[in-house]
């Protein structure tokens, strides 16, 4: 039997999403360490003839990653649906741009699993939010202020959110403790004889360790309260509006669980704050930049601070240096362990990417005092 190519894999999945025509064009999309993204373009004729072209995005799930992607759908439909029912209530009717739609197979659902391969491949169709932007990376203010409000608001969108009805996608994802402990327990096991050329890392995590532990155990005697979270605020998970810079709809659902706020806010700063890419190489280019920290801080906080503790907000800064450390972590784990998690684009990628976020690290302690500051005046208003 012949392999089947991309397209022919992607008119299919299409199919069996119904949706209508044929496939013109496809193309793959770079950005995303996990999943595995399309943007497809059918063109179909309409009742009178004319020729329409709209496209989809088709993403096939990682299920090394997702153990549970039934799971996973079945929150973003109620997140999805909660979060529509609060924009109706502030704007009354959302155009197409403003949501994020799922689209439904045959059988009613809004995930698919293939078997055709012979390995099981589970699939999903979403709308694509025409002209629309996501940003990798910005050095504009405004593009920082305007995620940090989208995040916020998603955040406040879903605080009578209840939680009980989620399941968690990943359990534990941003528990840092056993995140470390995870680590540490497999620097022992040593599996692919990579630890010694990264001794000076791992010494850094570990002097890192209590830092790291805060957060976690300050939820567990019930100081931090659990709220509804995204999870994975990288700024190209706002799309805005590709002239106007408009915020126009949170994606990437796949991991909104029960978390903590400064989560957040620390993942987003820890991407979209670094002077440098997630995985830069030349450390001297790596650093917070204060003015992009303090942009996204007045649009997240401006729009949370009512709705947070006081130990929230005196916490915050510290859920960017927290987060910091823990995906220092995961990327060396996933080094150390063969590189099974996160998609690489060159053997050593996992490496630069730990040695990037602890460069970062570094950088934020150095700046913590200005770091908690800024967020203390940005909710003082
Ligand atoms: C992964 O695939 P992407 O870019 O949405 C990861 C995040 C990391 C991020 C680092 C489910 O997100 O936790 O912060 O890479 N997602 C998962 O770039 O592990
Ligand atoms: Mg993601």
């Amino acid at each position: 039997m012949h392999p089947k190519t991309t397209r022919e894999t992607l008119a299919n999945i299409c199919e069996q999403f119904r949706i209508p025509g044929e496939l013109l064009w496809y193309k793959s999309i770079q950005s995303g360490n996990i999943n595995t993204t399309y943007v497809v373009m059918m063109q179909d004729v309409d009742g009178k003839g004319k020729t329409i072209q709209t496209s989809y995005v088709v993403q096939k799930i990682n299920s090394y990653v997702f153990h549970d992607p039934e799971g996973m759908m079945n929150n973003i439909d109620l997140v999805t649906e909660h979060i529509m029912k609060k924009k109706r209530q502030r704007f009354g009717i959302i155009g197409r741009r403003y949501r994020l739609h799922f689209h439904h197979t045959h059988e009613g659902k809004n995930y698919l699993y293939d078997l055709s391969s012979g390995t099981a491949e589970f699939w999903r169709v979403m709308n694509c939010i025409e002209d629309s932007v996501g940003f990798d990376e910005s050095n504009d203010p405004k593009v920082l202020y305007t995620a940090g409000k989208a995040f916020g608001q998603f955040q406040v969108n879903l605080s009578d959110f209840d939680a009980e009805q989620l399941v968690e996608t990943i359990p534990n994802f941003h528990n840092t403790r056993l995140r470390l402990e995870a680590f540490f327990a497999d620097v022992e096991r040593d599996e692919c004889n990579r630890c010694c050329e990264v001794r000076d890392e791992i010494a850094a995590i570990k002097e890192l360790f209590p830092t790291a532990c805060k957060l976690t155990d300050m939820l567990a005697s019930g100081e931090l309260p659990l709220r509804v979270t995204h999870n994975d605020t990288k700024s190209n998970n706002v799309l805005l509006d590709k002239s106007t810079l408009e915020p126009l709809v949170v994606i990437d659902l796949d991991t909104v669980m029960p978390g903590l706020a400064m989560h957040d806010f620390g993942d987003a700063v820890r991407f979209a704050a670094n002077s440098a890419a997630e995985d830069e190489a030349d450390l001297s280019k790596v650093s917070l930049d204060l003015d992009l920290y303090r942009a996204f801080a007045e649009g997240f906080i401006g729009a949370t601070a009512k709705h947070l503790t006081q130990v929230e907000i005196d916490t915050m800064a510290l859920g960017a240096v927290t987060i910091t450390i823990e995906l220092a972590t995961r990327f060396l784990n996933d080094y150390i362990t063969g590189d099974k998690y996160f998609k690489i684009s060159y053997p050593k990628h996992n490496l630069i990417r730990a040695r990037c976020q602890l460069a970062l690290v570094k950088d934020m302690l150095s700046k913590f005092e200005d770091m908690d500051r800024i967020v203390k005046e940005t909710a003082a208003g």
